[in-house]
């Protein structure tokens, strides 16, 4: 989760340089979900995210370089620098993007569940995106079909209660997301996303069900991001109390109490965290020093050949 946080911290420090071209979404605040849905899935299975999509990305085991290097559009790049922030990529990891239509990518998040059951392949999808997605037609026509065909997905909706500037409430009729769930004959969850322990036993069981034929489940996880929407939003629809009060969840704050009460003491958490550092240091000299993207391999790759072939 720390090396999550302070890749965020690094990149918006980095755009503020002018380093990182496009959008930047920040995931600060919402570590935990990312973490602990990497702690339940396997290596085999497949992950979706929306354009938030550094914490999943680096849970997934992408390297911090290479990740920073993609926000520079650099060829070191995950998508040698033609993806940028919101479009990060990891075939290998089964990390299949990083999309930036609203509710788009559930619609292949449904297709890759569909393909692993049709080709009996032990397989579970999960997919990420936030409240907004739930208003909008991809959302319903996935989790439909899903149902229906009882695909093994796990949706998991990262209530981070603003899509851009609005508040829930003036969105949707209902309070309660997970409730969404029963229209499309799949159970629904819902809980607070701010302790990794509590969300990977949650997120498991959905997994598990998934994995045992038991079909889709819909999870609605309340969280909290502690940045604006993008770079460009200095959040002025919420108050300074509001995020104080949000900050005394700090997933990360959290985690550290819970490993002290375990017995680690402070200074072996410090270290990790400077040696965290000193990773995260290296991962922007890294990108810095990259050459920038290549236009042949742009012509090769992001445009189709003149003659159709
Ligand atoms: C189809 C579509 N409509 C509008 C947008 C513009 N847009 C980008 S992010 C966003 C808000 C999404 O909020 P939410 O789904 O709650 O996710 P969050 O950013 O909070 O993680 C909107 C409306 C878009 N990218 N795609």
């Amino acid at each position: 989760m720390m090396v999550i946080r302070r890749f965020e911290e690094e990149a918006a420090r980095n755009y503020a340089k002018g380093k990182v071209g496009g959008f930047l979404h920040l995931y600060i605040g919402q570590e935990a979900i990312a973490v602990a849905a990497a702690e339940v899935l396997e290596d085999r299975d497949y992950i979706f995210q929306t354009y938030r999509d550094h914490g999943i990305a680096l849970a997934r085991g992408m390297a911090a370089d290479v990740a920073m290097a993609e926000l520079f559009g650099k060829d070191t790049g995950c998508s040698r620098g033609f993806g940028g922030s919101m479009h990060l990529f990891d075939v290998e990891r089964g990390f299949l993007g990083g999309w930036a239509i609203v509710g788009g990518h559930l619609a292949l998040a449904a297709g890759t569940a569909f393909k692993s059951k049709y080709a009996g392949e032990d397989r579970v999808t999960m997919c990420f995106f936030g409240e907004g997605s739930t208003n909008i037609g991809g959302f319903h026509e996935a989790m439909s079909l899903a149902g229906l065909w009882k695909l093994p997905v796990v949706f998991v909706c990262e209530n981070n209660q603003y899509a851009m500037g609005t508040p829930l409430e003036r969105t949707s009729p209902l309070k309660d997301l997970s409730i969404k769930a029963k229209g499309y004959g799949m159970p629904g969850d819902r809980f607070e996303g701010h302790d990794v322990a509590v969300v990977q036993e949650r997120l498991a069981k959905a997994v598990d069900r998934a994995r045992s034929g038991g079909g889709p489940t819909f999870v609605e996880i309340q969280t909290y991001r502690f940045r604006g929407h993008s770079m460009s939003d200095p959040a002025k629809y919420r108050s300074r109390t509001e995020l104080e009060q949000r900050k005394q969840q700090d997933p990360i704050v959290v985690v550290r109490e819970r490993l002290m009460g375990l017995g680690i003491d402070e200074n072996t958490l410090d270290d990790i965290d400077i040696e965290i550092d000193e990773e995260t240091d290296a991962a922007v000299r890294f990108a810095d020093e990259s050459a920038p993207a290549l236009e042949d391999v742009m012509m090769r790759t992001v445009l189709a050949p003149e003659d159709g072939a």
